[in-house]
């Protein structure tokens, strides 16, 4: 969040009531409902989520609903056998929701593809015959490198039906950060596709995954999944013993696949997040506790009809595909869809004519796609029929007030309500959000703590204070089981205050006299672009690796379109204080080919000088102050104040 939007959420006063004929049919209508429940989840945390874990099919029940006995590495459902893949296909496919459409895919050139609930279940039994015949069985790790296509969630769920651990990467990463994510995770198996389309062109996944795996010793295949369910293929290189092609391999492989029973505490997933030191972190989630709490909060917070098509757009390479584009929401067999391409192709009205056309009635986006359509200009949205809607969300960074605005009235014509969800990948689920038929919104406010989270905010002594760190004081269902292979980074990273009580997410926020929450943005050395997590430290460490650079200091700054930017700060060798155009390219290179493209810095700063403590520290407040133009703060440490006064005229040019 910008200073200014910082300066806007201060003085924000505004409070929109949940529309009466919104309330009348939700599922949660009032907030002597909300208090009452939430007080019983707080009190009684394992009589709540033992019956809410009802509502789910479990092979064999659970013997204890939390295990706390570990602490912090809890345990939810021991005991319990269940399949999230059952609970979020079998369960509607083997019932009266066997035809209920599912996926409603649309590929960026305009083509569709729908599958029903009984579809999708013979769909994902066959992808789950054709990963068995492969030799992937459970406990197995397979790497997924898709562009959004209904096989993306086939594959995820096909995964899951036979105890395979998914580690999706998303499309947009780079080779070498597949290759850091296949050894980490020691993947058997990449799942990659011949093309997708973005932006008019294709996409060449197979030829990076090709450069990826290369030097990982752990793939034994690569499975190729064709872009069109046509027979048509893009070319690619196929290497002989070690690639298949899906189509080939799974044509003749039966429909039906047996769920394997898996334990509530087998591993469902890793997914790579990036954290304040260079290396990406693999975070764990496990079956019963994930099934349980993304089921719960997709049906509360989206309040999820049996009529309502739901559209959520983010990539199922982030957690939020993972958790509210394909699982909360097919537990609640939901109808969902799936977009494959940009926001603006052929046109910025692009959303919206899918809107218009599937009859969407559930939108959720992230903040910065809300900005970009702002700037695009409202002709676009005025083109097309958005009255199908009947509610927002949104995710990924704070909302400014004014965007929220925007939505509110282009989008939702007044009549939406808009849910602001925090959460992160290692919660799994939406910890804090409105529910749309109870809680009175305000712009820029996630509002209020979901059932079950106990959420404060507490200064470093563990004192509740008004502005302060975000902290959650009880574990909930899906909360991360650890950071894979380093027990110790999970346990400093995330419970080193306040006497490992509570679990600290690395938010700054402020608590509002209604008790409201307004989450400010992290306050660790991780930036948030685009809504997509960036460590400073891991562009700091590709910089370095350039023959001509000593060191580098990033930092984030306010964006206006992306939330936030990157700015790095680069002193290279010798007594070379300007750089050139040419060094800024080899850098901005190998930004793209270590981590991909959306991770390149807004600037590059060529410097002579980064301003230290005396004890060596960089000053990254200063450098934030001089790139936001800020007064400079408290620069009394500094070692050589006259470092700031020179960065600031190199700033200014
Ligand atoms: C779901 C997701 C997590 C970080 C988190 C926050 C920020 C996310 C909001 C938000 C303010 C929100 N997972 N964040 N949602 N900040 N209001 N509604 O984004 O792991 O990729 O990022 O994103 O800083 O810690 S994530």
């Amino acid at each position: 969040m910008t200073e200014s939007n910082m300066e806007t959420v201060l003085h924000e006063n505004r409070v929109f009531n949940p529309p009466a004929e919104f309330s009348r049919k939700s599922h949660l209508k009032s907030m002597d409902e909300y208090k009452a429940l939430y007080k019983r989840s707080i009190e009684d945390p394992e009589g709540f989520w033992a019956e809410i874990a009802k509502e789910l099919h479990w092979f064999k029940p659970w013997k204890q609903v939390l295990d706390a006995s570990e602490k912090p590495f809890f345990k939810w459902f021991t005991g319990g056998k269940t399949n999230i893949c059952y609970n979020a296909v079998d369960r509607h496919a083997l019932g009266p929701n066997a035809d209920r459409k599912a996926v409603i895919w649309e590929g960026e050139p305009g083509d569709n593809r729908v599958l029903t609930y009984k579809e999708l279940y013979h769909e994902v039994c066959r992808f789950a015959n054709t990963l068995k015949s492969l030799g992937i069985g459970k406990g197995d790790t397979v790497a997924i490198y898709l562009p959004m296509i209904p096989e993306l969630a086939v594959a995820v769920l096909a995964c899951a039906r036979i105890g395979a651990v998914h580690s999706v990467i998303f499309a947009g990463f780079s080779a070498e950060s597949i290759k850091d994510r296949v050894l980490d995770g020691r993947s058997k198996m990449v799942i990659t596709g011949d093309g997708g389309w973005r932006r008019g062109s294709v996409l060449e996944l197979k030829s990076i995954v090709d450069k990826g795996v290369a030097d990982c010793d752990c793939v034994e295949k690569v499975l190729v999944v064709p872009r069109n369910a046509n027979g048509d293929r893009f070319d690619c290189d196929m290497r002989d013993g070690r690639d298949v092609w899906y189509d080939e391999a799974g044509k003749d492989q039966p429909d039906e696949c047996p769920c394997e029973e898996l334990d509530s505490e087998d591993l469902l997933f890793l997914l790579y997040t990036s954290g304040s030191t260079g290396k990406p972190k693999g975070i764990m989630h496990t079956v019963g506790g994930y099934s349980v709490y993304t089921y719960l909060t997709a049906k509360y917070v989206f309040d999820l009809q049996a009529d309502d098509v739901y559209w959520c757009t983010a990539d199922v390479g982030w957690i939020t595909g993972h958790s509210y584009l394909v699982y909360g929401p097919l537990q609640n067999a939901a109808t969902i869809v799936m977009y494959e391409g940009a926001p603006n192709h052929p046109d910025p009205g692009r959303f919206w004519d899918i809107v218009d056309k599937h009859q969407v009635t559930i939108f959720y986006t992230a903040p910065t796609a809300i900005r970009a359509f702002m700037k695009w200009g409202d002709d676009w949205v005025d083109k097309h029929d958005l009255s199908s809607l009947r509610l927002l969300g949104t995710v990924g960074e704070p909302i400014n007030p004014e965007a929220w605005m925007w939505y509110h009235r282009k989008i939702g014509k007044e009549r939406c309500p808009i849910v602001d969800t925090w959460w992160q990948t290692e919660t799994g689920g939406i910890l804090l959000s409105p529910l749309p038929g109870v809680t009175p919104t305000k712009p820029g406010s996630a509002t209020l703590p979901f059932f079950g989270v106990d959420a404060a905010i507490l200064n470093p002594d563990g004192e509740e204070v008004e502005t302060g760190l975000l902290s959650i004081r009880k574990p909930w269902p899906s909360i991360l089981r650890g950071i894979w292979g380093d027990p110790e980074r999970f346990k400093k990273t995330y419970w080193c205050n306040w006497n490992g009580e509570y679990y600290f997410p690395g938010d700054g926020a402020r608590r509002d006299k209604d008790g409201y929450f307004w989450v400010v943005g992290r306050v660790d050395d991780v930036v948030n672009v685009s809504g997509h997590r960036i460590g400073t430290a891991e562009l700091e460490s590709i910089f370095v690796e350039h023959p001509s650079v000593a060191e580098s200091a990033v930092i984030g700054v306010p964006h206006e379109i992306k939330g936030q930017g990157l700015v790095a700060f680069v002193l290279l060798k010798g007594d070379d204080s300007e750089g050139s155009d040419a060094l800024r390219s080899e850098l901005n290179a190998m930004v793209n080919e270590k981590i991909g493209k959306f991770a390149r810095p807004e600037k590059i700063i060529f410097c002579a000088d980064l301003p230290k403590t005396r004890s060596g520290k960089i000053m990254r407040r200063l450098l934030r102050d001089i790139a936001t133009g800020n007064a400079l703060g408290n620069v009394t440490t500094l070692a050589d104040p006259s470092v700031v006064e020179s960065l600031k005229g190199k700033y200014k040019d």
